[in-house]
């Protein structure tokens, strides 16, 4: 039996229709299965507020994650740098569990801290200070105050800004620091670290952790690409990829 399933970084949006079916069919399927399912930040590509649920393609997943917490799987969303914005009213109608970012869960006799992974990004300064500015209460308060359309353009905006400037930065400004890393690790007293974000799925293993970092999610391009994280009752992780 699996205990707990971990997926980040899907990325949804109506541009990338397979990504779509691969995701629903990862709701529809094997999270089924699971006691637990955790999704880990930047499923969305981004989202703009939950007065963006209703109708059409939101409407969809919002549908689909509602699908799987009825039929008894407890399901947990933890914020992305792109869909911070979503919140309780979309949380309660997908019948999810909003969790903050780092959190600590208890599975198979294993202490785990989950993040998504932008936070350890601290080499990214400007970055940092750009996710302070919007995790910011207030300043989502006034936000999400604005019309959904002028909320949808400004973050279109920032999107063709950072398409210019992301190029700039060398790769490993956008991974993850070390030092972040062993503080995430040192304040949970977690063994076992999963987080997502960076797009550099692997296993990380020495001095008696393990880190876990998920895949992206693209399965329109030639080459389809993502899948998940499965810890199984025996304690074990095993790494599942998308059948594209
Ligand atoms: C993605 C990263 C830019 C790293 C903004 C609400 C706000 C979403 C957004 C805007 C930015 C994602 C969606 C982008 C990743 C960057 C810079 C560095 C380290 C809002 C919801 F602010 F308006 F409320 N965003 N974009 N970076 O350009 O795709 O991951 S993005
Ligand atoms: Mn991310």
């Amino acid at each position: 039996p699996v205990v707990a399933l971990f997926v980040s970084d899907v990325h949804l949006h109506e541009g990338i229709p397979r990504t779509t079916d691969a995701f629903l069919r990862f709701l529809d399927g094997p999270a089924l299965h699971a006691s637990h399912v955790y999704l880990l930040g930047d499923i969305f590509e981004y989202w703009a507020g939950d007065d963006d649920i209703d109708g059409g393609y939101n409407a969809g997943i919002v549908a689909a994650l509602r699908r799987l917490s009825d039929s008894g799987v407890k399901l947990y969303w933890m914020a992305g740098n792109r869909d911070f914005l979503v919140g309780e009213e979309f949380a309660y109608r997908a019948g999810m569990t909003l969790l903050g970012d780092p959190t600590v869960v208890e599975h198979a006799g294993l202490r785990i801290v989950l993040a998504h992974g932008d936070a350890a990004c601290t080499d990214d300064t400007d970055y940092m200070r750009f996710r302070a500015q919007v995790r910011d209460p207030s300043w989502q308060q006034r936000f999400l105050a604005m019309p959904l359309a002028e909320r949808k353009a400004i973050i279109d905006g920032m999107r063709d800004g950072s398409r210019q400037a992301q190029r700039q930065k060398t790769m490993d400004i956008m991974d993850v620091n070390a030092g972040a890393i062993d503080a995430l690790f040192a304040s949970s007293g977690a063994t076992v670290l999963v987080h997502g974000h960076t797009h550099r799925p692997a296993v990380h293993e020495g001095r008696g952790v393990v880190r876990h970092v998920l895949p992206d999610w693209d399965c329109d391009g030639a080459i389809p690409r993502g899948g998940w994280l499965a810890l199984r009752e025996d304690g074990v992780f095993v790494r599942v990829g998308v059948e594209g």
